[in-house]
């Protein structure tokens, strides 16, 4: 079977875990032989920045971490066993930012990186070359090759106005305290997807959508001219799962993303936000919510099951339910 998962970061790098499970591969790394099956993650780039000089995709990176064992489980992204050197003696230079942490050991991720897409490599071609090492059993494919970055629109408490600040600073430096009045995917009227991510959605025997951020992880992937489409055409069945449990995101401030764009933190408003394929611009077949919370979203049939990711087990139900839903459809 192929099936394509859209994710982000945390939320989807560990429903990636459930998705191998439950079609038999083992969670993290490769599988000893060739499998029938193929899951490949689009994977959102909109908090992509440019930290001291090197390209940071932390989405990529907690994908490719999660997958491949080298995650720090605790915080969700970033290197096990991390040391922070670097971090000090930048700090004894004053160097600025000073509020976002690259560690050692992850430090090297981006320095790869960094000279590699300096010397005329792509995304893509870069995130092929680290999975190398770290052979997540997972094609992660960046949703383009363009550069495209989210950026948050908060009071600047010096001035009487407006001013944007990178995704980043807002979620990091800020932790998504000054309200956003708007959040912005800069870069994504000029970009496009790649033809690898076009290819896998056209091919798809079913897409799922992670329960990751709807603004800034799968709202980015679908600000990408032509993604959108491209979901809305394929003949596959597309079904996504509520990161919204009990009126309220698990873990993280996506409630703080969800107000600026106007949603209700419910799984209703936001399988609503999403809408039917049916319907003009929407994308679901299926929409899984949590035990316990209802949705109706017109045109879209929805299912509850547990939808806590508290072990692989768990969220390999997860994914067989939602691969359940799917087949019904058809
Ligand atoms: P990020 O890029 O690291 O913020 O991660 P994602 O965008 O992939 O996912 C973040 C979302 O995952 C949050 O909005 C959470 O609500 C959701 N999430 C985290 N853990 C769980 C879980 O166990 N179950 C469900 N349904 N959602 C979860
Ligand atoms: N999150 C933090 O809260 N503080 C950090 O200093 C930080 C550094 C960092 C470095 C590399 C990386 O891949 C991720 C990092 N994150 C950090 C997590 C990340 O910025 C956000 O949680 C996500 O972008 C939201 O998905
Ligand atoms: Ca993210």
């Amino acid at each position: 079977m192929k099936v394509v998962v859209l994710v982000g970061g945390v939320g989807g790098a560990r429903f990636l875990l459930g998705v191998k499970a439950a079609l038999g591969l083992p969670s993290i790394g490769e599988p000893q032989q060739q499998s029938e099956h193929e899951i490949t993650a689009v994977v959102n780039v909109g908090d992509d920045v440019w930290m001291h000089g090197l390209r940071v995709c932390p989405d990529l990176d907690t994908c490719m971490y999660t997958l491949g064992d080298g995650i720090d489980t605790a915080k969700g992204w970033g290197r096990v066993d991390e040391t922070w050197s670097v971090k000090e003696e930048l700090a004894a230079y004053d160097a600025e930012p000073s509020w976002f942490g690259l560690g050692d050991r992850d430090i090297a991720t981006h320095l790869v990186r960094t000279r590699m897409l300096r010397a005329g490599y792509s995304l893509s071609a870069v995130t092929e070359a680290l999975c190398d090492r770290w052979r997540p059993g997972v094609r992660l494919l960046p949703v383009t090759d363009e550069r495209v970055e989210t950026h948050v629109a908060i009071d600047d408490p010096e001035r009487d106005a407006q001013r944007a600040v990178h995704f980043q600073e807002w979620w990091v430096r800020y932790r998504a305290e000054p309200a956003a009045h708007a959040i912005a995917p800069v870069g994504a009227d000029e970009a496009k997807p790649t033809p690898a991510v076009l290819d896998a959605v056209a091919q798809a025997d079913v897409v799922l959508l992670a329960p990751s951020n709807p603004v800034v992880s799968i709202g980015t992937l679908l600000a990408v001219p032509g993604f959108r489409a491209a979901l809305r055409e394929t003949s596959a069945p597309v079904v996504g799962l509520s990161p919204i449990v009990g009126g309220r995101p698990l873990r993280g401030m996506a409630d703080a993303c969800l107000t600026a764009i106007g949603v209700d933190s419910t799984a209703e408003a936001v399988g609503r936000h999403y809408g039917s394929r049916q319907d003009p611009e929407g994308i679901l077949d299926g929409w899984l919510v949590h035990t316990g919370d209802s949705a109706e979203v017109p045109g879209v049939r929805v299912r509850a099951v547990p939808l806590l990711m508290s072990d692989v087990d768990a969220t390999a139900a997860m994914a067989r339910a939602a691969f359940d839903l799917a087949r019904e459809g058809r």
